[in-house]
């Protein structure tokens, strides 16, 4: 009688456990089943009155079905939780995107096209050099063929770093990149065809079109005499324009003087803004100037310790800034350094 009634328990407790959802019907059932004054701990606190053999058999079977109970309670006392969440509600879509909570920092415009302006050449094989920003007036000036207290130093708008201590060299911050080239030549044998990216610093007064510190990109390339020439320039020049706008440009020369250069030029390249058919900005002459170029001088090659006539090759150098001003048609050269996030958080990208 007693053992089928303590196997009852058994059954309706698994049975109604299966149905608990709320956390009141679940503590109901743990009070019903397992509590002090549950059915069953009646029954086995009755146990003292029972017949010995009665004792051996019911004994057992109750404590077995106690810890059955109990065992079935933990479990659903774990996966109680998960059956009351809306799992609809809950649905996490890990595909959406996230939102921003630290707020994230993004290159400058002058940056962006740097990059652009590297990748471009590495394609085409040069290497990529860089020099010091407080350069000695040697490889500013000297090693250019920059004649002493000629009036071509004048040309740059230097800015001259107060020297505490007399030094042979005074320093300068670099009026140009074109110094890195005997830097470079110092420590290479030709052939080599590099870059330099660098920011360059110049006493001017500022308008729309120049910033007393700016970017700068040179490029040259040295081989034996012979083998690098105008033409050569002109080709690595249109290629690197044509990928960089993305169209067909065209470049042209002019006569100039560059110290370091021999013979220099200033060059030009058909206007991208309105495809070579006059605009403002190329004051309708279809032509837009870029920079100054010119085979290097024979100087510039014995200043870096090379002999005269033994190699020949082209440099030239840009404003990057001009160039970012062209391709994002920025009307100021001096809104990209004036450090106003309302106009740099427009290149985020
Ligand atoms: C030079 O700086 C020469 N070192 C370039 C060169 C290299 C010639 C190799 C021959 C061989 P220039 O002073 O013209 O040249 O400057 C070159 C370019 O820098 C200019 O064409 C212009 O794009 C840019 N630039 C010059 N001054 C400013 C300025 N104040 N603000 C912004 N860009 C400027």
């Amino acid at each position: 009688m007693l053992q089928e009634r303590i196997e009852q328990i058994m059954k309706e407790g698994r049975e109604s456990l299966a149905t608990v959802s709320t956390a009141a019907d679940f503590e109901a059932w743990e009070t019903r089943y397992l509590g002090r004054k549950s059915e069953l701990n009646e029954i086995l606190k009755g146990l003292k009155d029972l017949s010995p053999e009665e004792k051996r058999l019911i004994g057992p079977l109750g404590n077995r079905v106690k810890q059955e109970l109990a065992a079935a309670f933990a479990v659903a006392k774990e996966t109680i939780f998960e059956r009351n969440i809306d799992w609809e509600a809950e649905r996490i879509d890990v595909t959406a995107p996230g939102h921003p909570i630290v707020p994230c920092g993004h290159l400058h415009p002058v940056t962006l096209i740097e990059h652009r302006i590297q990748d471009i050449f590495l394609s085409m094989g040069f290497s990529i050099a860089d020099g010091p920003e407080a350069e000695s007036e040697w490889y500013n000036f000297d090693a250019l063929n920059f004649p002493k207290d000629h009036p071509a130093r004048d040309m740059q708008d230097t800015f001259f770093i107060r020297q505490e201590k007399k030094s042979q060299h005074r320093f300068v911050p670099r009026t140009h990149t074109s110094g890195v080239q005997v830097r470079y030549m110092e420590a290479h044998k030709p052939p080599f065809r590099v870059i330099v990216p660098g920011r360059v610093f110049r006493n001017e007064a500022t308008d729309a079109s120049h910033e007393h510190t700016f970017h700068q990109f040179e490029c040259f390339m040295v081989a034996e005499e012979g083998m690098v020439t105008v033409a050569t320039f002109k080709h690595v020049a249109e290629t690197f324009f044509s990928a960089f706008f993305n169209e067909k440009v065209s470049v042209r020369l002019r006569p100039s003087f560059f110290p370091f250069t021999e013979p220099s030029f200033e060059f030009d390249i058909s206007c991208v803004l309105c495809g070579a058919q006059g605009c403002p900005t190329c004051k309708q002459t279809g032509w837009l100037e870029i920079g100054g170029a010119g085979m290097i001088n024979q100087h510039v090659f014995e200043s870096a310790g090379y002999r005269r006539g033994q190699y020949q090759g082209f440099a030239w150098g840009f404003g990057v800034t001009r160039l970012a001003l062209m391709k994002y048609r920025i009307s100021d050269i001096r809104l990209l350094m004036s450090g106003d996030l309302r106009f740099i958080r427009q290149f985020q990208q």
